[in-house]
């Protein structure tokens, strides 16, 4: 399988977030990329490509353009309002507050355009958003050209990024812009297969009144669980969407018998749907010692997630999400990969 990836990801670095109340240093770190990089040289899953540069209008087709614009703007904005640490929001137009005057200063923008403080930016942050994006698209070709998958090493990850709004680590829905790429370039019916722990809110919400992108999310329950404010069972898509949003939130603590029932479930939704391409949303952040995350799949049962997958017999494209366990986190992505090669 051929992976394309970009070291201009590597800018994207010295994030901090808060947890309980503590700046640490961010856990969506340039390690998980090299990682995973070495990880496809050491089992010579096939060679790695540079991606090509892609016009950002095609992330427009997804996102609104003015928060897409947004983006390369966060950083100069925030420097030259004398910041030096990472900008990162503090003020949200939540419920009872307007959220139809876009504000002026980049403080409220960040805000304006985010749904939590986990989309942080530091100098090289756009290079490599934009990077990501390019990887995504990338790939994409690679599968529209014949290839049975290829594999995006995106980094920033994209599947929290709604609409107009960034958090958990995504900007560009690297993912959404792909499969709407497909779209544009004639399939009829494409399917996203999430199955980082964290439900894809912003995939959901970009396609959730559409019947021409079916989305399917495992992921930790977000009654306990992040992104916590969408991601329930009852979530179905509406308008011409209805019956195309599928979730199977699972309880913190879930293993391999709970997972592996639920995507065997998942995956006759998708049989059934009949794409004429799959998206998969990969993260690794389901594994038994991921640090903020609460199931227990272990480096073993990734295999058999890209076998299983493979059983679909469909032209696939696998977008890198999440997955903290970064000396693992090379073993448990390639793992999926080599898992739907040998399938
Ligand atoms: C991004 B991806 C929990 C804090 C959660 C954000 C997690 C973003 C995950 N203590 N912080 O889906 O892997
Ligand atoms: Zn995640």
């Amino acid at each position: 399988m051929k992976t394309v990836f970009s070291p201009r990801h590597a800018g994207h670095a010295g994030q901090t977030e808060l947890v309980g109340g503590a700046i640490v240093p961010g856990f969506e770190n340039p390690m998980r990329a090299r990682h995973i990089r070495e990880r496809i040289e050491a089992v010579a899953l096939g060679p790695v490509l540079e991606p090509v540069a892609h016009d950002i209008a095609t992330a427009k087709r997804v996102h609104d353009a003015d928060y897409i614009d947004f983006l390369p703007r966060a950083w100069p904005m925030w420097r030259d309002a004398g910041h030096e640490t990472p900008a990162m929001p503090f003020v949200w137009p939540v419920r009872g507050l307007r959220a139809d005057v876009p504000p002026k200063t980049v403080e409220a923008l960040l805000g304006y355009y985010s749904f939590d403080g986990g989309a942080t930016f530091v100098e090289g942050s756009w290079e490599a958003i934009k990077s990501s994006f390019d990887t995504a698209l990338t790939a994409a070709g690679l599968v529209e050209a014949g290839e049975r998958a290829a594999f995006a090493l995106c980094r920033p990850p994209g599947h929290h990024a709604g609409t107009a709004t960034m958090g958990g680590y995504c900007y560009i829905n690297n993912a959404a812009v792909a499969a709407q790429w497909f779209r544009d370039r004639g399939a009829g019916r494409v399917t996203i297969l999430d199955i980082d722990y964290h439900h894809g809110n912003g995939t959901q919400e970009i396609f959730y009144v559409r019947a021409d992108v079916q989305m399917v999310n495992l992921h930790g329950d977000p009654l306990t669980e992040y992104p916590h404010f969408l991601g329930h069972r009852d979530e179905r898509g509406a308008g011409p969407g209805e019956g195309f949003n599928l979730n199977y939130p699972l309880p913190a603590g879930t293993g391999w018998e709970g997972w592996s029932a639920a995507l065997d479930d998942a995956l006759v939704q998708v049989a059934a749907y009949a794409p004429d391409i799959l998206v998969v949303s990969l993260g690794v952040d389901t594994f038994e010692n991921d640090p903020i995350s609460a199931f227990r799949l272990t480096s073993g049962d990734y295999p058999q997630i890209g076998a299983r997958i493979a059983g679909l017999g469909l032209p696939t494209l696998f977008v890198m999400e999440g997955g903290y366990a970064v000396a693992e986190i090379g073993v448990n992505a390639v793992g999926v990969l080599t898992g739907f090669e040998g399938a």
